[in-house]
């Protein structure tokens, strides 16, 4: 995702560039010397959209080299690495930078906004697909929509200044528009992930055959039932949730999609599961409540994915 991201903001950079005759820089903050050895290989970042590639020459260089100041920071870690690395650049943020953060679930996003309460937190939530060939070589494979908010204090900015932010972003590649509840999106977003990530795993299965494979559906069905009665702790949640009708239509849009989690865990990465059902027991644990489903859910899917540290 941040390869896909910072090429498309340098192409739109680019292009308002060539407009008022200044490009803003876009640099690609990466970890360690040894990434920054494989992005020199490639001189930028390839991207390949609908069968064709293009090299886009977006600027790399590690955390530890970068000076900053930040203007504009898009967080592009899982969701386990979001604090910590903020944390490692935050001293090259100032008063007014924005910081886009783009993980999955919710549990990151707030435990930023606990650590940094005067940042200006905007979350992404998108589905475009994208997937490396190789390093700094990124398929941009489902075009889908982005959804962009503010956290905390959603009427903070005029309609000016959110017109300012979409406007310096890749708003028509990446089909950005401005969501005034973000969070709710955000939860939304959370507890599909719980109902349906996991459980590709333990069935080892494409989305769509979570609602064929008959112990499959079944599971899915009262997972979502467990799932909606904790997110109705949730006020920031939205009300009735219908969480099962939403996962169905998730599922039948993604049908032969293979979840995130389980490409994961095929590829022997750290999955995000302490961020999903890890952090619906948490929260279940908070109202006081029992998730026997979640709970035996998250029990087995370690029994799989347990081995993998990193
Ligand atoms: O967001 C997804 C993911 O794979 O992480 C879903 C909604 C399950 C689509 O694949």
């Amino acid at each position: 995702m941040g390869c896909l991201w910072a090429a498309r903001i340098w192409q739109q950079a680019q292009l308002g560039g060539e407009q008022n005759g200044k490009v803003p820089p876009v640099t690609l903050l990466l970890r360690d010397e040894s990434a920054l050895m494989r992005w020199q290989r490639v001189g930028g970042v390839m991207v390949h959209t609908n069968g064709t590639e293009a090299l886009v020459p977006v600027d790399a260089t590690t955390i530890a080299n970068y000076h900053g100041p930040i203007d504009k920071l898009l967080l592009c870690t899982k969701a386990q690495d979001a604090l910590i690395t903020l944390g490692s650049v935050a001293h090259l943020l100032h008063a007014n930078s924005q910081v886009f953060l783009i993980q999955n679930g919710i549990k990151s996003q707030r435990a930023i906004a606990e650590e940094f309460p005067a940042l200006m937190q905007l979350c992404l939530s998108t589905s475009h697909g994208a997937y490396l060939l190789a390093d700094f070589n990124v398929v941009h494979a489902g075009h889908g929509q982005s959804h962009l908010g503010l956290l905390k204090n959603a009427n903070l900015l005029s309609s000016q200044e959110k017109l300012q932010i979409l406007n310096s972003l890749p708003t028509a590649s990446m089909n950005i528009t401005w969501d005034p509840d973000i969070t709710g999106r955000l939860w939304t977003k959370f507890a599909i992930n719980c109902a349906i990530n996991a459980l590709t795993v333990i069935y080892n299965c494409r989305n769509g055959e979570l609602l064929t494979r008959p112990g499959a559906a079944s599971e899915l069905r009262e997972l979502c039932i467990e799932i909606e009665n904790i997110m109705l702790t949730i006020p920031a949640c939205p009300q009735p949730l219908t969480l099962y009708q939403k996962v169905k239509t998730v599922i039948e849009a993604t049908a032969r999609n293979y979840s995130s989690t389980l490409q994961d865990v095929r590829n022997g990465r750290r999955t995000e599961i302490d961020y999903f059902n890890g952090y619906m027991g948490e929260l279940a644990q908070l109202a006081d409540m029992d998730c026997p489903l979640n709970d035996d859910i998250l029990r087995r899917f370690n029994a799989i994915a347990k081995h993998i540290s990193d």
